[in-house]
C-alpha cells in the first residue's frame, strides 16, 4: 500500500532547468567559458556548488576559480532569480495539479525533495505549496543528490516507510538516491536515459493519467 509521494521539482512538476541553465551560461560567459547544451543534463538535481565545481572542472579552471566559487554562486543564483520571478500557476506542466490534488484526494502524503534551495519560493509562486506535507530544506541535509538524504529526511518527516514511498525523479543522480532510499522509484522523461527508474513516463501527464487507472489498493 502506498502511503506517500515524494517529488522533485525542476523537471518533474515545472521546468526550471532551462533558467538554471542559462544563468550558469550567463555566469560562465563572464569567466570566458562557453557551455555547451550537451553539458546540461550534468547539472539536473545537482547543488549550486557541485554545479559549479562541475563547470569549472569542465573548462579546466577549477585551480583558478576555487577561491571565488562562493561568489560566483551567488552571482549565478542572483541572474536565477532574475529570470524566474515570473513564475505563476502557468508555468506547472500539464498535470501537475491534477497529480497533486488527486494524491491529496486519496489521503496520500506528498512530500518535495528538491536540491534546490529557491524551491520553496518556487511552489508558494506557482499556488502549489498547500499540497505539501513537508518540503524538504536541501541546506539543512548532510549529502545532496545521488545519495538519498532528501529523500530519506522528507520520509522520515512525512512518516512513511521506504516501500510505501514513490519517488518521481527527472534527473538520474535523482532516481539514484530514490532507489538507495529504498522507493518505489518512477523517472519522468527519457527511458533511455533514465534506465535506473522501476516505472518510466515520457512526462507528468501520463504519469498523472497511468496512477488513476491504477487500482485504489495499489496507492
Ligand atoms: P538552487 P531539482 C535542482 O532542482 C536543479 O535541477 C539543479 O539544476 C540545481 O542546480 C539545483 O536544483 C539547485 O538549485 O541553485 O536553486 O539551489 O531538480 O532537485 O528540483
Ligand atoms: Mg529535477
Amino acid at each position: 500500500m502506498i502511503k506517500a509521494v515524494v517529488f522533485d521539482l525542476d523537471g518533474v512538476l515545472l521546468d526550471t532547468s532551462s533558467y538554471h541553465f542559462e544563468a550558469w551560461c550567463e555566469m560562465a560567459k563572464e569567466l570566458d567559458i562557453h557551455l555547451e547544451e550537451s553539458f546540461e543534463p550534468n547539472l539536473r538535481g545537482v547543488s549550486r556548488m557541485e554545479s559549479l565545481k562541475r563547470i569549472l572542472k569542465h573548462a579546466g579552471k577549477l585551480d583558478q576559480h576555487e577561491s571565488e566559487m562562493t561568489q560566483l554562486a551567488t552571482k549565478k543564483n542572483n541572474i536565477y532569480l532574475e529570470k524566474i520571478k515570473h513564475l505563476n500557476v502557468d508555468s506547472l506542466y500539464e498535470g501537475t495539479i491534477d497529480l497533486l490534488a488527486y494524491l491529496q484526494d486519496k489521503g496520500i502524503k506528498i512530500g518535495l525533495a528538491s536540491a534546490s534551495k529557491n524551491a520553496e519560493g518556487i511552489v508558494t509562486a506557482t499556488g502549489i505549496k498547500e499540497y505539501f506535507d513537508y518540503i524538504v530544506d536541501p541546506s539543512l541535509v548532510p549529502n545532496g543528490k545521488p545519495d538519498p538524504d532528501v529523500f530519506l529526511d522528507a520520509m522520515i518527516h512525512i512518516g512513511s516507510r521506504p516501500h510505501e514511498t514513490i519517488g518521481v525523479e527527472d534527473s538520474s543522480a535523482g532516481l539514484d538516491g530514490i532507489n538507495d532510499a529504498g522507493f518505489i522509484s518512477v523517472g519522468i522523461g527519457d527511458t533511455a536515459l533514465l534506465s535506473q527508474a522501476m516505472f518510466v513516463f515520457k512526462d507528468t501527464k501520463t504519469f498523472s493519467d497511468k496512477i488513476k487507472e491504477m487500482p485504489f489498493n495499489f496507492l
